[in-house]
Order: C-alpha cells, then sequence, then structure tokens
C-alpha cells in the first residue's frame, strides 16, 4: 500500500494491551483507541501545523496572503499534493484525497481564524488609538459676561420701560450748554471749575451727568410735536431715562472719575411731585426686590430743580436694615429747564432725578468697595456672571 498519510494508532493500543495482560481491573483505555485513523503526527498533520505557525507568524493581512499563498495558493503545497495522488489507484484515491481535504479544511480554518484575529487586533488598535473619555467633562466655552453695572443698566432701563418709560443715549463729551446753561447752572457755580469738570479741547467737557441727553431729548420731542403745539394742541408727554458714563474730577475709596447714572424725566401739563414719588418708589422697590422698602424725599438745592429733594432709603431687612441710605436726588424741573426744552413752563411742568448705577449695583450684590468695579479683575467680574 503505498503511503495514504493515514496510520493506525499502535502506541496506545499496545500500553491497552499490555495494561489488560496485567489484568488491571481499574484500568480505562484511552479513548483513542476507538478512532480508526491516527491523530499522531503524520505528514498532513505536520503541514498543517506549519501552516498554522506561518499564519501565526503573519502580522498584517498581505503577511497572510503570501503565507496562504504556500499552502493553497495555485502552486501551494495542498495541490501539490493533490497532483501527488494521480498515480494512487481508486480505493487510495478516496482515502488519501479525504485526508488531503480534511488538511486543506484545517489549513482554510487556521487562515480564517487568523484573518479574523488580525481584523480584531487592527480594530482593537484603532479603538485604543481613537479612544474617547466619555466621562472626561466637557470643556466649557468660556463665554464673558456682563459687567455687574452692565447687569444693573439693563435691569433699570427695564423697569423704567415697563412703566413707559423710553430710553435715551448720546455723546459723553459734551457742550457748555447742554451740560451747564440749560439745565439753569449759574456761570459762577463750582461744578464748572477745573477741579470738578473734565474740559477737553474746543471747549467741550466730559458730560458730569446724563442730563445734557435729556434736555436734547426734549427738546428733540418738542421740535417734532411744534406744529401741534403752535396749533394749541398738547403733545405726548416726555418720559424718559438717561443712563450711562459721567465724569467727574474726584477719585477716591467711593468716588470713581468715571461712574454711571440714570437720570429720569417726566413732563407733562399734570405731573406732581405725588408721581414722582411713586415712579421713584416703585423703581426701587422692584429693582431691589423689596416690598417693604422705605422711600424719603429729603429737601436739598439743585439748580435745575424747584423744589429738590435727596431720595434716601431704607431696607426693613437683611444686613443694612434700618439704615437711611441716600440714592439720589430729585425735584421739579426749574421753569427756567422746561422753556430750554422749547416749553411753556406756564403750562407744562415734570420733575426729573438722577440716581448713582454704581452705588445701586453694589447695594444689590453686596459690593463694598466701588474700585471693584474698575480695577478689571476677573476674580471679581466672573462672580456676576
Ligand atoms: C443726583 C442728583 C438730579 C436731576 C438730577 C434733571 C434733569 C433735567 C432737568 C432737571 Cl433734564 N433735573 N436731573 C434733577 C435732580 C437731581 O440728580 O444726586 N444724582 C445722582
Amino acid at each position: 500500500m503505498s503511503d495514504t498519510g493515514l496510520r493506525v494508532c499502535v502506541t496506545h493500543s499496545i500500553k491497552g494491551i499490555e495494561a489488560r495482560k496485567s489484568f488491571n481491573p481499574f484500568f480505562i483505555p484511552p479513548f483513542t483507541d476507538h478512532l480508526p485513523i491516527s491523530h499522531t503526527m503524520n505528514e498532513l498533520d505536520t503541514l498543517v501545523e506549519s501552516a498554522r505557525q506561518s499564519f501565526a507568524q503573519a502580522l498584517t493581512p498581505a503577511d497572510l496572503e503570501n503565507a496562504k499563498a504556500l499552502f493553497l495558493g495555485k502552486a501551494g503545497r495542498i495541490t501539490e499534493l493533490m497532483k501527488g495522488m494521480a498515480a494512487l489507484s481508486v480505493e487510495d484515491k478516496k482515502t488519501r484525497g479525504a485526508a488531503i481535504n480534511i488538511a486543506k479544511q484545517a489549513i482554510e480554518a487556521a487562515l480564517n481564524d487568523h484573518r479574523q484575529a488580525l481584523a480584531d487586533a487592527e480594530l482593537q488598535a484603532q479603538l485604543k488609538a481613537e479612544a474617547l473619555d466619555v466621562t472626561l467633562p466637557g470643556r466649557s466655552a468660556n463665554l464673558g459676561g456682563l459687567h455687574p453695572v452692565s447687569l444693573t443698566l439693563e435691569r433699570v432701563e427695564q423697569i423704567f420701560g415697563s412703566m413707559g418709560f423710553e430710553v435715551a443715549q448720546g455723546p459723553e463729551i459734551e457742550t457748555d450748554w447742554f451740560n451747564f446753561t440749560a439745565l439753569n447752572t449759574p456761570e459762577d457755580h463750582p461744578a464748572r471749575s477745573m477741579h470738578d469738570t473734565f474740559y477737553v479741547e474746543g471747549g467741550h467737557l466730559l458730560r458730569t451727568h446724563t442730563s445734557p441727553m435729556q434736555i436734547r431729548h426734549a427738546v428733540q420731542h418738542v421740535k417734532r410735536y411744534k406744529n401741534q403745539l403752535d396749533a394749541g394742541q398738547g403733545m405726548p408727554e416726555i418720559r424718559v431715562i438717561a443712563p450711562g458714563r459721567t465724569y467727574r474730577v474726584d477719585s477716591d475709596a467711593t468716588h470713581s472719575p468715571m461712574f454711571h447714572q440714570c437720570e429720569g424725566l417726566w413732563i407733562g401739563e399734570n405731573v406732581s411731585f405725588k408721581d414722582l414719588k411713586v415712579v421713584v418708589t416703585d423703581f426701587c422697590r422692584t429693582f431691589f426686590e423689596s416690598d417693604d422698602l422705605v422711600l424719603r424725599f429729603r429737601p436739598s438745592f439743585f439748580p435745575f430743580t424747584e423744589p429738590s429733594a435727596e431720595i434716601d432709603i431704607q431696607f426693613q431687612s437683611g444686613p443694612l436694615a434700618g439704615r437711611w441710605l441716600e440714592v439720589g436726588g430729585s425735584g421739579q424741573v426749574h421753569p427756567n429747564v422746561v422753556r430750554n426744552m422749547g416749553l411753556d413752563p406756564e403750562r407744562f411742568i415734570g420733575f426729573a432725578f438722577g440716581m448713582g448705577m454704581d452705588r445701586f449695583t453694589m447695594l444689590r450684590y453686596g459690593v463694598n468697595d466701588l474700585r471693584l468695579f474698575f480695577d478689571g479683575d476677573v476674580r471679581f467680574l466672573s462672580q456676576f456672571q
């Protein structure tokens, strides 16, 4: 019989026979005794084993395809063995062919196993390289925020807006007329001195309050309704606030050369001091979210109002409870100022007020030093986001 590559297992059966010969009643024959075909190493087993080893050495799919060609390719070992069967008898061809097929299938299985292993390894490497730690906290966008004083101004505009006030904004560099003269401030008033006011080229100055913007607004308003007024008809009331930056020559723990004001003006044919008290009281209670906030209008003097009053507030609870705090000034608009708006003071009357927005911001947020607003320290500013 030519070499079919099949071997009958002799080793175990001989041992088995010997064992039986020695008559050991506890002997259990190894299960290979029952197999007709040997599983010990033969030429085909060796071939399968060497295919396994060369597949295992392939680190890339290309390596693996090259190794495959050696065993399963057209000129590979399996094809070679098939060709070698030509001279065998029909019976031997059957047995030999079946054995070669088993070996071929084993090699193909080993190939597929290693293909899968390479694909798995590649996937694992990719997953590792592109690893995403979804448990990491996201990067914050680091958006900036509004300055606390800007937050206050927005809030003030919103509250007065709800009471029907327009918002007027305009130049911070003003003329002497709008900043002082139109507001009934005498030529020799100390506020006009170089010690109190920043003067710039061309006889202009940095506005010391936002009142000039209200004069500008009132003049525009009156111009708009000139024909109606000339015809003896009325005009819509002037109801405006002027928030913004103001400047004075002053600098210490409670004064900054640049500061923020919000002024208010209400002019009509029947606007009284009572209306002033209601508007300012409502505003302060809304702003500080305190319904029991108490206000006091304390007699005072301003060139642009007569009579005039300081506005004091008193919290009923919280750290400032019971203390009187000055938050602004107010009064009935002086007849000369009403005239400078282009209106007849015998017919039109109203009130005005001015409040310090830096002060309002300090009170609302409990800030104890005005300079914190202007140092530009992010540790302070970021607390208001
Ligand atoms: C204060 C005082 C005040 C005004 C501002 C004003 C404006 C016009 C006409 C008349 Cl257009 N008056 N403004 C009136 C009284 C007081 O402010 O202590 N501000 C922080």
